[in-house]
């Protein structure tokens, strides 16, 4: 049966990754995946989170079937970080999802089967994974104009542009915040510009924010997707708490629909629940019993709060030492875009040479495309990545 396959498309950064395991060089740095490290280059379990893990294992009697929908107090938590006081939050259903990725997928063959032949358009460029999970659900994906590498930001005349010309078969994929690969994200103007093209122009937009709170703040990291959530009359959204609870292979995600009654969300949240029935039919439970435990209880949420704020000072931090050692070392200001920038990642116009050269000469791993994970970097790695970025022409 399978002696005819060809040789499966490999996912390049998770490839990346298995390549820097096996590189013997100790002084080797991580500039692929995106997980966050911290000054000792571990990705740590945050407190609240282990806290919470302890009292579950604790007292929770049964490891018996949760649901379709898994954990509602979940879900409930989940909506009022993003929706807290929007219009669109008597509007919204969730439902648990594994990982924004488990959610992404849902919200697709949701797409799918209520707007046969629609057209999901992602940035050019975006998260790796968009457009395999998107095709996967039998969607069109198509892609808008982003960033302009020259200026090393958006180019939102440009997107704006695009956008104008969407349609009722269309789907807009926006990153909330924290754009990965590029860090560049756009300005309030222009959700505030998005959400009125949703009203002209009739297209479903749909937020993915897997980043909640390494940007600005948590609050102000859901600034652009709350303006659409206060205005359109249909949305979907897929949330992550891989980052932001630092539990990545939990699985801890959700989807949240709104529709323009809150009736057609709860329907159109019944038909993800027999749509996951027959994917994975429950999502898995730990992580999402965590988070809801911590953002349930005030104090665990309050710790929770405190070292998510100091990971994201931390990554701004790095941006601005990437700053300035690159304004000592090239006497240029031309990597300030490292400061302009939010979230884990930049990318920085490497060549594919440039990167290779990288990766032999120098013991630094980054992604092809040029993306690189500062939120990966340590404090004492700044000055070898200036210097080796430099002897390779950056
Ligand atoms: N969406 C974006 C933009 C991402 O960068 C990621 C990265 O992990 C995901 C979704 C998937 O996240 P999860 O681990 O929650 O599935
Ligand atoms: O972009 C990243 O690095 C993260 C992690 O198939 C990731 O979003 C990377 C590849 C992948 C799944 C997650």
């Amino acid at each position: 049966m399978f002696e005819h396959l060809d040789a499966p498309m490999q996912d390049p950064i998770l490839s990346l990754t298995v390549a820097f395991r096996e590189d013997p060089r100790p002084e080797k740095i991580d500039l692929g995946i995106g997980v966050y490290r911290n000054s000792e280059g571990i990705t740590p379990i945050m407190e609240a989170v282990r806290t919470a893990a302890i009292e579950l294992a604790e007292t929770q009697v049964t490891k018996s079937y949760v649901g379709l929908a898994g954990d509602e107090q979940f879900n409930r938590a989940m909506t009022d970080l993003l929706l807290a006081d929007t219009a669109a939050y008597s509007r919204a259903a969730a439902i648990q999802t594994p990982g924004a990725s488990g959610a992404l997928r849902m919200l697709a063959d949701l797409i799918a089967y209520s707007r046969p032949g629609a057209t999901v358009w992602i940035s050019n460029p975006s998260y790796v994974n968009h457009r395999p999970v998107m095709e996967a659900a039998g969607l069109t994906v198509r892609e808008y104009t982003y960033f302009n590498t020259e200026t090393k930001a958006v180019d939102e005349d440009a997107m704006l542009a695009q956008i104008e010309s969407l349609g009722e078969q269309d789907v807009l994929l926006l990153h909330g915040c924290c754009h990965n690969p590029t860090g560049g994200d756009i300005s309030i103007e222009s959700w505030q510009r998005i959400a009125e093209l949703t009203h002209e122009r009739g297209f479903l937009p749909f937020v993915d924010i897997a980043y909640q709170g390494f940007g600005d703040g948590l609050m102000e990291d859901a600034a652009g997707l709350r303006v659409l959530a206060d205005s359109v009359p249909e949305l979907v959204i897929a949330t992550s708490c891989s980052k932001n609870f630092g539990l990545y292979r939990e699985r801890t995600g959700a989807a949240i629909v709104v529709g323009q009654t809150p009736e057609d969300s709860l329907k159109a949240k019944g038909h993800i629940q027999r749509m996951a029935r027959a994917t994975y039919t429950m999502p898995p439970d730990h992580g999402a019993a965590l988070v809801s435990m911590i953002l349930n209880r005030e104090e665990l949420k309050a710790n929770w709060m405190k070292e998510l704020a100091s990971m994201n000072q931390r990554i701004n931090g790095l941006r601005e030492q990437l700053v300035v050692g690159f304004r000592e070392a090239s006497d240029s200001d031309r990597f300030d875009y490292f400061g302009e920038h939010r979230g884990m990642f930049s990318v920085t116009g490497l060549s594919p040479a440039q990167i290779e050269q990288l990766k032999q000469n120098h013991a630094i791993y980054v992604v092809s495309g040029g993306r690189v994970n500062v939120a990966g970097l340590t404090e004492k790695d700044i000055p070898q990545v200036v210097k080796a970025f430099l002897a390779v022409g950056a």
